[in-house]
């Protein structure tokens, strides 16, 4: 099937006790069992519930992967992938521009469970290749990074990691699968924040992760249960829900995020521009090699904090928020907002200045968009 159908189909049968065409929300704790150990395969519901699993099955399909476990928010299926796949000793290469709470995950709470972490320019295969150790059992790749937009060629690194039994993860939520398939590319494990695109609506909380590897499957499944930061049935229809139009919407985002960022790269008062739809991003080769479009990410430097207020607090219809991937325009300032846990010699280092500005273009009507850069633009 197309990638259009299966996002409406894929993991969802009609309701078998009604016929309804849309999953329930199963919305209950637990599941009457017939006599002693009778039951039809449903117990408890932080073991099993069907509308999270319709939900798991369907992101599994769309990112061609073979099982899927969601989780109650992204940080919490990053997690999970980490301690199911990782054990005290091992050592892990993190591109090194990560969103910030993943940094801090790792840094701040893992770091103290005996796991190593080396934060490299995964940007350039080789910088990635000569951080790999004796004790390297995962390489976790955010691309493009968050809020910089710098991609690390998926192919390249996980063709060097495989050989070597390491896991190669991706983390997809700046793409989806309608514009990034990192499994098919040859990573092993995909995760999301479904409170981003997947999600779209800015109304739900949610991670999932997607593995390629059925053992793999069956230990992800044992430890969301057994820690139990499970996604609730609710959440996981809602999250259904919005999949169904995720086709449609990032196709539009794509769209409104080519013009503004043409926009911007053409403004007097811009100088530096993250986006990587552009000749001029150094990876832009490598963007349209393993990327069917450029998503509606993007960031620029107005140089200082008081420019970047200026912008932040004048914009009219893009709303100051953390979070993205929803249908509706948002803007934020990494620094003091989603970087502010990366120290700040880092964050310098990294890009993410004080006058660093982040937009994640919605669906709404371009001409409004544009008006509204255009008009706060003009008070710098
Ligand atoms: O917020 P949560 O659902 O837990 O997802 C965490 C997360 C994971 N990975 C990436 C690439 C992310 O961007 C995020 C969350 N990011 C924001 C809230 C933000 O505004 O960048």
């Amino acid at each position: 099937m197309g990638f259009a159908t299966d996002t409406i189909h894929a993991g969802q049968q009609p309701d078998p006790t009604t016929g309804a065409v849309t999953v329930p929300i199963y919305q209950t704790s637990t599941y009457v069992q017939e006599g002693l150990g009778k039951h039809k395969g449903f117990e408890y519901a932080r073991t099993h519930n069907p509308t999270r699993a319709a939900l798991e099955n369907n992101v599994a399909a769309l990112e061609k992967g073979v099982g899927g476990c969601a989780f109650a928010s992204g940080m919490a299926a990053i997690h999970a992938t980490v301690t199911t796949l990782l054990k005290a000793g091992d050592h892990v290469v993190v591109s090194d521009n990560t969103y910030g709470g993943t940094f801090r995950l790792f840094d701040k709470i893992l770091k103290n469970f005996g796991l190593e972490f080396s934060y490299v320019d995964a940007s350039d295969t080789s910088v990635v290749a000569a951080a790999i150790q004796p004790n390297t059992r995962m390489v976790f790749l955010e691309t493009p990074t968050n809020p910089v937009m710098r991609l690390c060629d998926i192919q390249a690194i996980a063709a060097l990691a495989r050989p070597k039994g390491i896991h190669v993860v991706v983390d997809n939520t700046f793409m989806s699968p309608y514009l990034q398939r990192p499994i098919e590319l040859g990573a092993d494990i995909v995760v999301h924040s479904t409170t981003k695109y997947l999600n779209g609506h800015s109304d739900s909380v949610g991670g999932v992760v997607v593995v390629t590897d059925p053992d793999v499957h069956a230990r992800l499944l044992y430890v969301q249960n057994a820690a139990g930061a499970i996604l609730s049935p609710f959440d996981s229809w809602l999250t259904l829900r919005g999949i169904k139009t995720l086709a449609v919407r990032m196709k539009q985002h794509d769209e409104n995020g080519r013009a503004i960022a043409k926009y911007l790269d053409e403004h007097p008062k811009i100088s530096t521009l993250y986006y990587p739809g552009l000749p001029t991003h150094p990876q832009f080769e490598l963007a349209n090699r393993q990327m069917t479009g450029f998503g509606a990410m993007i960031a620029f430097d107005v140089g200082s904090a008081a420019q970047a207020r200026i912008v932040l607090e004048g914009v009219k219809v893009f709303a100051l928020a953390e979070s993205l991937g929803g249908v509706e325009s948002l803007i934020c300032h990494p620094a003091s907002m989603t970087h502010a846990s990366v120290p700040e010699s880092e964050r310098e280092r990294l890009g993410i200045t004080e006058g660093l500005v982040r937009l994640s273009v919605g669906i709404e009507d371009l001409e409004d968009l544009l008006a509204d850069l255009d008009h706060v633009l003009e008070k710098l």
